[in-house]
Parts: structure tokens; sequence; C-alpha cells
């Protein structure tokens, strides 16, 4: 398909020209840096138009969360990270969709015109030949429909540009294709300052050791995981590590030891043989947030908004986006306190011996002691951990909301080179029973009716014996 970004630009005018007619609305977004960045995005926009909104943030669009936007009473949903992938399920009026993945190759077939949909805009650059996995993320996307909204919407641009660098797509060395075009926006608004220099993550927040001794790519000889090694490295160029009683970092250097240590890694680098390409390249600063906050680079604001949508608090990561100053410090303590709880879950667990081993699987059920969003990284943390055994996969049961069982399963590494796939066997032992689910060879996920577990548990044995080998 040739390439037709002025396409793609009418996608998302007719996009916004649906957005500004909407009376109430409702976001949802993908739990990613990229997708909470779109969310922020979308939620600005709609706010400026006054438009009364929520926002719901989703891991996946599995069958639950499809049928729940059918059901949305707002007469906007804005789809924004997701959705393309499953537009031939979507029956529903009113449903405007900025998505990068690829596009369902259900949708359309059979259809004759173009829109057969009652009342969908799509809006996605494989549609138009543009190369969504490289050039433009979501966030990106919801941009280009936000700016057709209203122009003065450039301000937002910098949102975009820390989408991308979340999904990756600077890691040629720079942004490239419309994600430049977008970065351009953020420039002339002042949101951004393009830099050139070593793609250093950590730059802002890291102590100079842990942002060198982290770095693995390229691998440093002698510095990368060594922190003796990394110390002498730093004291060999006269490189000071503290400024009184606080460590420094990259930010903190003067020009010359930037520019000596600069010349030093590269060297070093190269003596290791790297490719160097994505090494040296542009960085992205955002000279209008607080000085020495991650927010000021954007890769470490994108690696927090990952660390929110994980910590399952997008929505603080949505509040940084949009400027609340409470929200960066919000974060932390969520996270903290998402830390203990995970802490306590796992010692729970450990203390009262509640895993029980059988033939081909272990098990244990929490019952409602543990919240169902976070028993599965429970289970995975114990595979292994103080005596449990990693050589059989964990399931672990939990009591949701709504009476049903949640089920998460995990198994080892090792475990799945051998021919684990508890995604299968979760879909199917599920779905014997009367439930749903499915996920990934390593990690799975289900939802079953109260009283079934035991015999899950039976048929989930049966599956792992015959995979294993
Ligand atoms: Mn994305």
């Amino acid at each position: 398909m040739n390439r037709d970004v002025p396409g793609l630009l009418r996608a998302a005018r007719s996009a916004a020209e649906r957005i500004r007619s909407a009376e109430r609305a409702m976001v949802v977004a993908h739990i990613d840096a990229d997708g909470i960045s779109a969310a922020a995005i979308a939620s600005a926009t709609l706010s400026r138009l006054g438009i009364e909104h929520g926002t719901v943030f989703l891991k996946k669009l599995d069958e639950e969360a499809i049928a729940a936007i059918e059901s949305y009473d707002e007469d906007l949903v804005w789809i924004v990270d997701l959705g393309s992938g499953y537009l031939s399920q979507f029956r529903r009026d009113g449903l405007v969709v900025c998505d990068h993945h690829t596009v369902d190759p259900e949708w359309r077939k059979g259809q004759t015109d173009l829109m057969s949909f009652p009342d969908l805009n799509h809006v996605n650059p494989h549609e138009h030949g543009v190369d969504g996995s490289s050039e433009v993320c979501g966030a990106g996307i919801t941009y280009l429909v936000s700016r057709e909204v209203d122009p003065a919407n450039i301000f937002l641009a910098h949102l975009a540009v820390v989408g991308a660098a979340g999904d990756f797509q600077d890691s040629d060395g720079g942004l490239k294709g419309l994600n430049r075009d977008i970065l351009k926006d953020a420039v002339t608004d002042g949101s951004i300052e393009v830099n050139h220099g070593l793609r250093l993550f950590g730059r802002i927040t890291r102590p100079l050791p842990q942002l060198l001794q982290y770095c693995n790519d390229p691998y440093l000889p002698g510095v990368t995981s060594d922190n003796t090694g990394t110390i002498r490295f730093l004291n060999g160029l006269g490189i000071e590590l503290k400024d009184g009683s606080r460590r420094r970092t990259w930010m903190d250097l003067d020009e010359f030891e930037r520019e000596r240590l600069t010349d030093a890694l590269v060297e070093l680098a190269g003596t290791g043989g790297a490719d160097l390409s994505n090494f040296r390249g542009e960085v992205y600063d955002l000279p209008r947030e607080k000085e020495g906050t991650e927010l000021r680079d954007a890769k470490e604001y994108a690696t927090l908004l990952n660390a929110c949508g994980r910590y399952d608090d997008a929505a603080t990561g949505m509040r940084i986006c949009l400027g609340d100053p409470g929200a960066l410090e919000d974060s932390k303590t969520n996270r903290d306190e998402h830390r203990r709880h995970l802490s306590q879950a796992i010692n729970m667990v450990r203390d009262n011996d509640m895993v029980q081993e059988r033939g081909w699987v272990q098990f244990f059920h929490s019952g409602g002691e543990i919240k169902e969003t976070i028993v599965g990284i429970v289970a995975g943390m114990l595979l292994g951990n103080n005596g449990i055994r990693k050589d059989i996969p964990m399931v672990a049961f939990a009591e949701s909301d709504d009476g049903e069982v949640k089920v998460s399963a995990r198994g080892h590494r090792e475990l799945v080179a051998r021919g684990l796939d508890l995604s299968k066997a979760v879909n199917i032992a599920a779905g014997i029973v009367g439930g749903y689910g499915g996920g990934h060879n390593i990690a799975a996920g289900a939802t079953i009716p109260a009283g079934t577990e035991e015999r899950f548990l039976q048929i989930i044995e049966d599956i792992v014996a015959s995979q294993i080998i």
C-alpha cells in the first residue's frame, strides 16, 4: 500500500468531528505508557471541549471488556492504543478507535461499502500505508486527532513523544516518520527540546555509578554489571561521584566532564565490538517539567508511566501527564503500597503453608485475602522461592467481587522450554468448567464459576502432564 499520510489525516479529521459532537464520552485505553499518554491526550481534548467523560484502563480487550464497551451508555466511546484488532466484534454506535496495532482481518469482510458500520471512526496508520510499529504510536494517533479537534491542542504533543518512547519507537537513535512531525510540534510549542548525546537510561534520576553499570545496550566491558569497575572507571576520569552528600547524576556533570565521559564510554563500548548506532543519538528533554524528576526525560517519563500501569495505578499516571502537581508523589506512595501488599501476600501464603502440591501442578487458594489484581504476580514470585518448587506450574485462586473465582497460572521458563503452554491449558480447562481464559505460555488467567476449582485443577493437571516432556 502506498504511504498516504493525507489519507490518515483525513481519517483523523472525521474522527475529530465525531468527537466534537459528543455529549458524554468514555475513554478506554491500554494500561502501558503509550496507552496512558494517549488517554491523557484524549481526556484533555474532551475537557477542553467541555465534554463530560470517564476513563478506563485495560490490560487487553477480552470478551468482558468488549461487552463492557458495548454496554456503556455514553454516546461516544473513544478507544486509544487498543481496539483495531477487534473491530469486527463491535456493534455499538459512537466508536472512535485510535490505534497503531494490526487491524482485525475479519473487519470489512463481506461488506460492500466502505463504512457500513453505522458509526465507527477508525484511525490507524496501517490503513494508510504508514508503519504503526516504527513511526507512530497510539498516543501519536490520538494526538493527530486531538490536533484536528483544535490546533491549540499542540500543547499535548510532548505526550505523544513520551508514548512513542514507551513503545520503543525511538530505538534507532531517534524518532522517525510521522513521529518526527509530532516531535516538531512539541519543539515548536516548547514542551520538548531535542539534544544529541549518549542515550543512557536514567540521565536525570540515576546516580552516575548506577547509570553506567545498568547499561547493557551496548555492553560496556568492565563497567556493565560491575559496581567496583564502574567506580574505578569514573575515578580514572576524575569525575566526582558526590556533591556534598548528594549523589551526582549525568545532569550534574559540567560540559567538560560530560564530554570526557562520553568519549571514554564510546571508546569502551567500541572495544566490546558493540553496535553503537543506538548508543549515540537524540535525547528528548522536557524543559517545562520539574528539574531532577523523571518527567524531564521522555524515556524516564515513559518508564515511570509503565510502572504506574504495572502497579495497577494508571489513573495516577494519567494525572501526571495532565500536569497534576501532586501526582508524581502519589505515584511513588502507591507504588510503595503496592510492593507492601505484594510482600504481605507472599508472606501470608508462605507462613501458612498454603501451597499444596499435586503431581503436575501446585496451587493455593487465597479466598478473599489477596486482591485478584495481584494474585498472579504473587503466584509468579512464589515459584522457586523459599522451598516452593519451580519444576511444576503454580495455580492461584482468588475470589472476585462478583462471586466468581479468578485463576492465575504461572510457569517457569524452563518448563516452557519443555513444552508447557499455560494459555492452552487454562483456556481448555476454563471452558470445560463453564468459564473462560487464556494468556501466554508462561502466564495465563481465567475466570471460573465458584466451586469448580477442584475440577479445574484435575483438567489442568492432565493437560500439563501431556505437554511437558
Ligand atoms: Mn502502543
